[in-house]
């Protein structure tokens, strides 16, 4: 059993209502102190402090952008050849580190199955260089790389079924509006050998253009329009979903977020199409 203790320091370098900096505060109290993070370059490596300060309390290696598994993996092996098997070893990755630059070590664990928490926490762009899109933006939003006048016109990457392909044992998505559902995943992944993969959805009110004091509102409208269900997927084709949605109209989530003012009313009817059609599809799955 996990005791919620605190395990992050209040002097962070977040911006006002950063989702990651949530995320990470509820990823150590269910996880507990002993356990060892790799973080490759993102916001949490500027988050956590320069050297020789640190915001978490427990050990954290910061690593080349695209080596958050390779790390997480190597650290794994190192504390296996002490003879520890009780730490628990995780890798915190930003959505371009996952989906981009660091898919291949990340699927190069998967394969071997290295015994290794793998998080991302997805603020849907390169956020730390200045919000460039990543292949987690998804379709029409703006960014500095996909100004309005020509948003993104690609789908958002489904990562979690990359992972499910795998077949790894344990795979789920979370999100900083749903505190008790990610933290009761966090244990369980604690407690399953292999890899587990943790997709977190993590409001960033300057990348997003949004009010900070409503960073957590956008991660629960996320969830209830449907954009980004909470599920999870045991050893590649177990579907389970945690959270029902309320079937809140995507308008809803889109109006709190600048990075979505220039869509017009038919590009959120297509929108919506295809977030009920990617329901439908992950619902079946579940239903199976
Ligand atoms: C090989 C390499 N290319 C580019 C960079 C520059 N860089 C550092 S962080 C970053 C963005 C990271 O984006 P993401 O993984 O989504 O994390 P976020 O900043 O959004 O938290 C980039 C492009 C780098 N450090 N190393
Ligand atoms: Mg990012």
């Amino acid at each position: 059993m996990y005791k919620p203790r605190e395990l992050m320091h209040s002097g962070h370098l977040a911006c006002a209502g950063c989702g990651a900096t949530i995320a990470m505060r509820y990823t150590l109290k269910a996880l507990g102190e002993q356990t060892v993070i790799a973080i490759p370059a993102c916001c949490w490596s500027i988050i956590n402090g320069p050297f020789p300060y640190t915001s978490i309390k427990v050990p954290l290696i910061h690593t080349a952008f695209e080596t958050g598994a390779s790390t997480a993996s190597g650290i794994k092996a190192g504390l296996d050849v002490r003879g520890d098997k009780e730490t628990t070893v995780a890798a915190w990755v930003g959505d371009g580190g996952t989906f981009d630059i660091g898919i291949q070590a990340l699927s190069g664990a998967a394969e071997r199955n290295d015994d290794i928490i793998y998080f991302c926490y997805d603020n849907e762009a390169y956020m730390n260089t200045g919000i460039q899109r990543s292949s987690a933006t998804p379709f029409a939003t703006w960014t500095t790389t996909t100004p309005s006048n020509h948003p993104k016109s690609q789908p958002k990457k489904n990562m979690m079924e990359i992972m499910a392909a795998h077949r790894i044992p344990y795979a789920a998505t979370c999100s900083v509006a749903f505190p008790d559902d990610m933290m009761a995943k966090i244990v369980k992944a604690k407690s399953i050998r292999g890899t587990k993969f943790i997709h977190i959805y993590s409001p960033c009110p300057t990348g997003w253009k949004s009010p900070s004091s409503l960073a957590i509102k956008v991660a629960r409208l996320a969830v209830h329009s449907k954009i980004f269900p909470l599920y999870e997927v045991e050893n590649g084709d177990h579907y389970n979903i945690n959270i029902a949605p309320k079937n809140v109209p995507v308008e809803e989530y889109f109006r709190l977020q600048g990075r979505f003012s220039h869509l017009n009313e038919e590009q959120i009817r297509g929108i919506q199409e295809t977030v009920d059609r990617e329901w439908e599809r992950l619902l079946k799955k579940a239903l199976e």
